[in-house]
């Protein structure tokens, strides 16, 4: 193309105006690089180091090797995001440690009556257990017959409650001998589970939570999502303070979630709380979180790891800068 410019100013503005665009699309490459490389880092400050985001968490579960599981009761993932803000990160800090079974695959973690309580799983392998909150040791347990795969535990009315994988069972138990009371019908895929106010929260590995009544009925869905994009991967869980706290399969980040309307509303990486140098295989995840109101502390544990943790939140470490960032790559512009 030639271009008919008579005069001197016109050339140096065509090359400027070209300048201009040459150095808007370096601009636009070195801050697609930033966001790539940043977050991995070593000296990147602790806001850029986020990995419990909805991009990140969607990229691990990408990635995860021999994936379990089909989700199944979620809409299909947007590819855009609306409605962008910034969402709080919380650090925490480690206020004891309570030594824990390395061979338990853990699926569930509650506190009742000043114990806690664990679901584990696995075929043949699948139990719940009475730990003494004070040393971690275990002072009751039960097996489950060699066709269930635990998952999930919570209290309801006073009696454990403990979800199955794909069998579609939920077993309750005496909280004192962890004898067993019943076992009721439930439908879907058993995740996680917490209770408020005699419902149970149910989690199923989708971005959605079904609420059932004390009859196991259910009453109500919630779409968990952040920055408008679905959570997919919700399994433990635990209802504290008015918030659904949910570790997100297969990382080591737990979601605060706003119960009414399903935004994650903060997200605490744990991560750094038992080095992934030192467990036995991937799905060696954060996988038990307990809270306990009387310390308002929160206990949580992995499957295979050596402690159960007790752990205050709170501490606002900053917002996912780096999140507005991808938004605007994603959505094409980058000003
Ligand atoms: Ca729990």
């Amino acid at each position: 193309m030639k271009y008919n410019c008579s005069g001197s100013s016109n050339k140096y503005s065509l090359v400027n105006i070209r300048t201009g665009i040459a150095f808007k699309k370096i601009f636009k490459l070195v801050k697609i690089c930033i966001l790539i490389l940043l977050p991995n880092l070593s000296f990147a400050s602790t806001s850029f180091k986020q990995h419990c985001t909805a991009i990140n968490i969607e990229l691990q579960q990408r990635n995860a090797p021999n994936k379990l599981i089909n989700f199944n009761s979620d809409k299909p993932i947007s590819t855009s995001i609306n409605n962008f803000n910034p969402v709080k990160q919380y650090s925490y800090k480690i206020v004891s440690k309570l030594v824990h079974d390395t061979k338990s695959f853990t699926q569930g973690l509650v506190v009742y009556k000043n114990y806690i309580f664990e679901s584990v799983g696995l075929l043949g392998k699948s139990k719940i257990q009475k730990l003494d909150i004070n040393t971690g040791e275990v002072t009751h347990h039960n097996k489950l017959k060699n066709y269930l795969f635990a998952e999930g535990l919570s209290v309801l009315n006073d009696n454990l409650v403990q979800l199955t994988w794909k069998t579609e069972r939920i077993l309750s138990y005496s909280a004192d001998n962890l004898e067993k009371i019943s076992e009721d019908k439930i439908n879907g895929e058993g995740w996680g589970v917490t209770s408020v106010n005699n419902h149970l929260i149910v989690s199923d590995g989708s971005a959605m939570l079904q609420v059932l009544d004390k009859d196991k009925i259910e009453i109500k869905r919630l779409l968990v999502s952040s920055n408008g994009k679905p959570i997919r991967g919700l399994n433990e869980l635990e209802y504290a303070n008015g918030y659904i706290y949910s570790n997100v399969w297969p990382t080591d980040c737990i979601a605060k979630i706003n119960p009414e309307s399903g935004d994650v509303v903060a997200w605490i990486n744990l991560e750094g709380l038992f080095p992934k140098s030192k467990r036995p295989h991937w799905t060696a995840i954060l996988n038990g979180i307990a809270y306990q109101k009387e310390n308002k502390s929160f206990f949580v544990t992995g499957k295979y790891w050596p402690y159960i943790y007790e752990l205050k939140f709170n501490d606002l470490i900053g917002y996912s800068q780096y999140l507005n960032l991808s938004k605007a790559i994603i959505n094409g512009h980058t000003e």
